[in-house]
């Protein structure tokens, strides 16, 4: 089964094992600098010699997680001691006054680029709803 990010080549490699499956492909978007979702739903074919390889439509970055917003900070195992401390308990930890984690990012105790990576998460998720 061919997983991975739209444009990393899925559907390049199966013509390449496959030709008869003459799987559509696209360039990567010059905008975005990233795959344009070429294909849109998993198809089977069958092998040669022996088996079958599956080409899937590619994710876009966590769209093959469902994480809800509020969840998606447990993931980030050294924001989780400070997570029940912030003054509101919905909040996001961008802009909220009383945030614990924007203050232990100040303070060093979060590297700035896993919270740059919790932003671009949150942020990435939120444009597919
Ligand atoms: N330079 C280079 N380009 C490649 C390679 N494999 C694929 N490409 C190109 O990358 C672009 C995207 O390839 P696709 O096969 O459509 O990508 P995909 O992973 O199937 O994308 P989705 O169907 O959107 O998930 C195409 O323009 C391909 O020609 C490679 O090994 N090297
Ligand atoms: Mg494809
Ligand atoms: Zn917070």
């Amino acid at each position: 089964l061919l997983s991975g990010h739209s444009g990393v080549g899925k559907s390049t490699l199966l013509n390449q094992l496959i030709p008869e499956a003459q799987q559509a492909t696209k360039e990567i978007s010059k905008f975005s600098a990233k795959g344009v979702h070429t294909t849109t739903f998993a198809e089977m074919f069958e092998l040669e010699e022996e088996g079958y390889l599956i080409d899937t439509p590619g994710i876009k970055e966590f769209g093959i997680l469902d994480i809800e917003d509020q969840e998606l900070s447990h993931y980030f195992v050294e924001m989780r001691q400070y997570l029940g401390q912030c003054k509101y308990n919905n909040c996001r930890h961008i802009n909220e006054p009383g945030c614990m984690v924007l203050q232990k990012v100040e303070e060093g105790y979060i590297h700035p680029y896993r919270y740059d990576s919790y932003v671009n998460i949150l942020f990435e998720e939120e444009s597919h709803k």
